[in-house]
């Protein structure tokens, strides 16, 4: 398989010479660490186009770095060695003439454009990073799946767990605990169950509220499994749903299913948003559709491609992105229905799977 490096360098040539990746997610990337990325501190990683790309890195965490990183060689910044002069001594000592960043803060730009006195140029381009990260490779599927697995494990603690009486973080408190003692990594973000009012809002959180009968309970939660998020929401109701939380849940359901079908590589993201959106707008609740359909997820909860009215982009097989309808009354409380979703060439497949109902108990 081609190394993501050589991948982004065949993507750069015609524009650059050189690349320089700071974003550390970016980095965990390219050079396939496993770690979380606000622990790498500031390091980077300078990819020359046809020679060696090296990784410039702290003594914190040299040594796991040089054992651990993949496609590169690493080298140490000694104490009181100053990373970005270095790099900027390198792009000259490389005499590279032009070259191109995924993020950089400003002041970091403007000490690396002083150093490089005009004989070089620096500009900012990421599309190429954001499009090799769209697209997941045989390894990073797998990841995904087995982060969707340990979430699919956890909303199933959920469904067992909820009843009445018990708060909001005790529910979370078991989810975590299920999917942790299953071998998840971490959380891929905030476990958020969120009850009867909450629950209308989309990011509805978690508290020490209580849950009680009747209550819509929202559960929005992610494992993650070697630096790999998935993402799941499902609602839950205390006791017995009404009619109407029912026919609201059955609506959401069905817009989730009616965009699931559209998803396959060649499909324009905003369609696939169009077909939840049809549904839950026939039933006269459009405007309680509040967000767009979904999100790509990977190395991050969000990442390309966005599916919503607006994006512009065009499933690829190997995406991997949500699928998440919600109709939200305030007031009165909300239902989401979310699942992670593999893009293949013809179809999709749900990487978090099953639950579909609302508890009757
Ligand atoms: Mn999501």
């Amino acid at each position: 398989m081609r190394s993501r490096i050589k991948a982004v360098e065949d993507a750069f040539r015609n524009e650059f010479d050189g690349y320089l990746v700071v974003n550390p997610i970016n980095i965990l990337y390219f050079t396939e660490l496993v770690g979380a990325a606000d622990s790498l501190g500031s390091a980077m990683l300078l990819i020359p186009g046809g020679e060696e790309s090296t990784l410039h890195i702290h003594g914190v965490n040299y040594e796991w770095a040089k054992t651990e990183a993949k496609n590169c060689s690493v080298q140490l910044v000694k104490r009181g060695e100053d990373l970005v002069d270095l790099i900027t001594e390198k792009i000259r000592e490389m005499k590279l003439m032009k070259v191109g960043f995924d993020k950089m803060d400003f002041q970091t730009q403007q000490k690396v454009s002083k150093g490089l006195k005009r004989r070089a140029q620096l500009e900012a381009k990421a599309d190429y990073v954001w499009d090799l990260r769209s697209v997941k490779d045989g390894g990073e599927v797998d990841r995904i799946q087995r982060a969707a697995q340990l979430t699919t494990e956890g909303m199933q603690t959920a469904q067992d767990t909820i009843k009445a009486g018990l708060r909001e973080f005790e529910v979370a408190a078991e989810i975590e605990y299920k999917m942790r003692s299953h071998g998840s990594y971490g959380v891929a973000f905030d476990t958020s169950v969120a009850s009867g009012l909450c629950s209308a809002f989309p990011h509805g959180g978690c508290s020490e509220k209580k849950l009680q009968t009747g209550d819509a309970v929202v559960v929005d939660i992610g494992a993650k499994y070697k630096n790999y998020c998935a993402d799941m929401t499902r609602t839950f109701v205390v006791g017995r749903p009404s009619a109407k939380q029912e026919k609201i849940y059955n609506i959401v359901k069905e817009a989730q299913e009616n965009a699931f079908q559209k998803i396959m590589e060649g499909a324009k993201t905003k369609d696939v948003d169009a077909a939840a959106r049809r549904v839950i707008a026939k039933a006269g609740l459009g405007e309680f559709f509040v967000h767009g359909l979904g999100h790509g997820i990977g190395l991050e909860v969000h990442e390309q491609p966005s599916l919503n009215s607006t994006s512009k982009a065009v499933l690829k097989a190997g995406n991997v992105v949500t699928d998440e309808p919600g109709v939200y009354l305030v007031g009165y409380g909300g239902v989401r229905i979310e699942d992670t979703v593999l893009v293949k060439r013809s179809k999709g497949q749900r990487l978090t799977e099953g639950l579909k109902f609302l508890k009757k108990s």
